[in-house]
């Protein structure tokens, strides 16, 4: 994961020169059981100082969101997660950001796979999401939406109250839901090898390496 060389505009459109550089990952489908159209997930990330930035881009020709409020269920809407964990020698703990197409978040702790901590707010975070199409018209065609977060490295100090510096490693997963029930599908970047569709494997993170 780079650096960026100029702090990102956090406004849903990926027109930073940064975000061109960034290397891509693609997310991929393990549950052969769910239906619905495969619509393509590209994630990037940067980092500075300060912040951890994500972004995706998600293809979707139905856009669809109804929650609004702060930590409402965000995975029932077409919505994008990032799963963080910030000091990959303990895998009891992760930060969870999941977040909709409205740019509503839903963050946690989630301890021992047990134990969700909802009342976790993030501080000075910024979220902004920009669509191509209608949200919620179900009778035309859309063309997707994408997605832009940036987290300050300090809301990760229950995990980890050190600033990241190149070389370092973190563990992380990154999500989406998509779709409609019955036609509801679960795609991420690295497999959770889980037998239902979820994502929460924190022994399948994959590696983010900061790279100056
Ligand atoms: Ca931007
Ligand atoms: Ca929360």
């Amino acid at each position: 994961m780079r650096r960026a060389s100029v702090r990102p505009t956090i406004d849903g459109k990926l027109t930073e020169a940064d975000w061109k550089r960034a290397d891509a990952v693609t997310f991929q489908f393990p549950w052969t059981e769910q239906t619905g159209a495969k619509q393509k997930t590209t994630a990037r990330l940067l980092w500075d100082d300060e912040f951890l930035y994500i972004s995706y881009e998600c293809e979707d020709a139905d856009i669809t969101a109804h929650y609004t409020k702060r930590d409402d269920p965000t995975y029932k809407d077409d919505a994008v997660e990032a799963f963080i964990n910030p000091r990959p020698s303990q895998t009891d703990a992760y930060f969870g950001f999941e977040m909709n197409v409205r740019a509503v978040m839903f963050d946690y702790i989630y301890f021992q796979a047990k134990y969700l901590v909802k009342r976790m707010n993030l501080e000075g975070f910024q979220l902004a999401t920009h669509s191509n199409g209608t949200m919620n018209a179900s009778g035309d065609k859309d063309q997707g939406w994408n997605l832009e977060v940036a987290i300050p490295f300090s809301e990760f100090e229950p995990l980890n109250s050190t600033t990241p510096k190149a070389g370092d490693n973190w563990t992380i997963n990154l999500n989406r839901w998509d779709g409609v029930e019955p036609d509801r599908r679960l795609s991420l970047w690295s497999d959770s090898a889980m037998v239902q569709p979820n994502p929460h494997n924190i022994r399948r993170f994959g590696t983010m390496v900061f790279v100056r």
